[in-house]
């Protein structure tokens, strides 16, 4: 496995002013990371994070994309936009667009095999709600979830990064135990080593509340390689922190 990755995911967050001061003390503060850094910000954005990121250890990134190449589909962003801002990454299918924005599997999977099309690494999201958890239908959701997208890129399934994140998780403060994460990402590995001969070339990262003070013990499990950070990738000293965590 190569470094892990940390990517932060401002959702709806920020003003030209807030990331200007944002990303300058993360840049002030970053040094050599052990990592691989990346920034998922709002689409208006992404210009202001080529201007200040060129050049800098942190790759950048949009947070949807649309499963269309072109044309009338009024309020969509494509690939091709997202390549002209630089973007490396893409999440997709983040349960708040599943939830928000009926955003399906086959949705999901057609929007990470458009990303991939363009290059842009689709940072595909993952994970039951609360009901389902204790439903014991977390393995199954999951599984469900990235079959569909294994079914529709195939063998382009190494170059994707999968996060887990459990939907009880996100924006509650809530966050699943090192050894509750561990037992769903070594699920998923299974499933991608039964799809590539290669399961341990794709970044499997946790979101949902990871932030400075369980990073860590998050970060040392065996098949956790990274995070997607969710509130704390808005302050520079915590999302600073996880990243060193990540070493
Ligand atoms: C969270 O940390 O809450 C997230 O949803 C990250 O994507």
């Amino acid at each position: 496995m190569s470094k892990k990755l940390i990517a932060g995911n401002w959702k709806m967050n920020g003003s030209l002013a807030a990331n200007e001061a944002l990303v300058q003390a993360m840049l002030a503060g970053i040094g050599q990371p052990p990592a691989e850094v990346a920034l998922c910000a709002p689409a208006p954005y992404l210009a202001q994070l080529q201007a200040l990121l060129q050049g800098s250890p942190i790759a950048w990134g949009s947070q949807d994309v649309s499963a269309h190449e072109q044309g009338a589909y009024t309020g969509e962003i494509s690939v091709a936009m997202l390549k002209d801002f630089g973007c490396r990454y893409a999440i997709v299918g983040h349960s708040e667009r599943r939830q928000y924005h009926g955003e399906t599997d086959e949705i999901v999977a057609a929007k990470a095999q458009r990303a991939l099309s363009s290059g842009i690494t689709p940072i595909v999201c993952v994970g039951e709600t609360l009901a389902e958890r204790e439903a014991n239908e977390t393995e199954s959701v999951v599984k469900r979830q990235l079959a569909a997208v294994i079914h529709t890129v195939g063998h382009c399934i190494t170059e994707i990064v999968v996060a887990y994140e459990p939907v009880w998780a996100i924006g509650t403060g809530k966050t699943a135990t090192p050894e509750m994460a561990q037992a769903v990402h070594a699920v998923l590995r299974a499933q991608l080593a039964a799809a590539t001969t290669n399961p341990k070339r794709v970044h499997i990262l946790y979101g949902g509340s990871m932030n400075a003070a369980n990073a860590a013990s998050l970060l040392a499990q065996p098949d956790i390689d990274g995070g997607l950070i969710g509130g704390a990738s808005l302050k520079a000293a915590d999302f600073l922190q996880i990243v060193a965590a990540a070493g």
